[in-house]
């Protein structure tokens, strides 16, 4: 299901196509090369692929900064051979045993120190892959206990590291993606207005802005839609990731307009009305195959996601826009919803 002449440039991870594993159970599907997830991603339209320091770089630790270097220059031709582009560096601040207390809010010293060097190695991976971008899932930065950390201390914490990321590489931007729980139970960045206002806390708010991951703006209460209108009437939206999420659940990363047809509907209207993408921005997905899925079949959520994003697309440019107008006019908002349900039965 290859969608041809496309809106949007989209871009989606490596860990999107995955095994399956859940915390209830293993993996269920073969692990696919990553040579070949980057050949199944470009037949199904992607044009970048968002990538984790140790994604291009894996066994990050066993290298010296040279060789890291040479490695990523590595991949870097991989990519373009592969006719993909690197979108963003995240570092993976979540695994290592080192940030088991979060990462730039770690208690210990010599941890937060370890954020800080990983941080630097994924800045300099970026550097190599042709990317100024990089992402902050801050998945552990947060708390269980309360009393554990100081919560003031710890935004201070977050500005101080970004602050060094910032000095450390002039080129760089930061995009911030807040989540409000899991793996931690509440976090110190949980929302998009948290994360700008963290970001004009910093030394040069112009290079801190945000992602947006639908899910996470839904774990919070909000929609997601109003979430990105926020960030774009700022200019702080780099980039996006858009999956869908059924309640305040798990995170569940379902594929884009499963669960919820209209609010993705307003995610994409609200993206196009405002030229997403005009500055090079991508629109990004962040979405997992259902455990159910054969390993033939465990790539249908990525063009799947990438299908509806362009049907809605066609859905938002055929809105009548005098219909809108003339129903913001008169208030007649039952009308109003009435004209959008059958537009998009239609
Ligand atoms: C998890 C996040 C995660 C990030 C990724 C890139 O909930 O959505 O998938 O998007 O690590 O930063
Ligand atoms: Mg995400």
């Amino acid at each position: 299901m290859k969608t041809s002449s496309k809106t949007f440039r989209y871009s989606v991870g490596p860990w999107n196509i995955h095994t399956g594993a859940d915390p209830f159970g293993p993996p269920i599907r073969r692990e696919v090369p990553f040579a070949r997830k980057l050949e199944m991603m470009k037949e199904i339209g992607f044009d970048a692929i968002q990538l984790h320091d140790d994604d291009a770089v894996p066994n990050i630790h066993d290298y010296d900064d040279a060789t890291l270097r040479v490695k990523a220059r590595e991949l870097k031709r991989e990519l373009d051979a592969a006719g993909l582009a690197a979108e963003f560096i995240a570092p993976r601040l979540w695994e290592d045993a080192r940030t088991r207390d979060g990462a730039y809010t770690a208690n210990l010293k010599q941890l937060r120190e370890y954020a800080d060097e990983r941080s630097k190695r994924a800045i300099d991976i970026a550097g190599e892959l042709g990317t100024n971008l990089i992402v902050l899932w801050l998945a552990r930065e947060g708390n269980f206990v309360p009393e554990s950390k100081c919560a003031v201390r710890s935004f201070e914490y977050l500005a101080e590291a970004i602050n060094r990321m910032l000095e450390y590489n002039k080129d760089i931007r930061i995009l911030i993606e807040p989540k409000p729980n899991e793996p931690v139970d509440k976090s110190f960045i949980p929302t998009v207005g948290h994360a700008l206002a963290l970001s004009h806390v910093t030394s040069d708010p112009g290079r801190v802005g945000v992602l947006i991951e639908s899910a996470h703006s839904l774990l919070a209460g909000i929609d997601p839609a109003d979430d990105m209108a926020f960030a774009l009437a700022q200019k702080k939206l780099w980039g996006v990731h858009l999956n869908d999420q059924n309640g305040l659940k798990f995170d569940q990363d379902r594929s884009f307009g499963s669960v919820n047809l209209r609010q993705a509907f307003n995610q994409v209207r609200v993206l196009l009305d405002n030229d997403y993408g005009q500055n090079g921005e991508y629109v990004g997905l962040d979405v997992k195959a259902l455990r159910t899925q054969s390993d033939e079949k465990a790539y249908k959520h990525l063009a799947n996601s990438l299908f509806v994003v362009e049907r809605l697309v066609e859905k938002a440019r055929s809105l009548d826009k005098e219909e809108l107008a003339a129903r913001r006019l008169d208030m007649d908002y039952e009308e109003l919803d009435r004209y959008m349900i059958n537009h998009l039965l239609g």
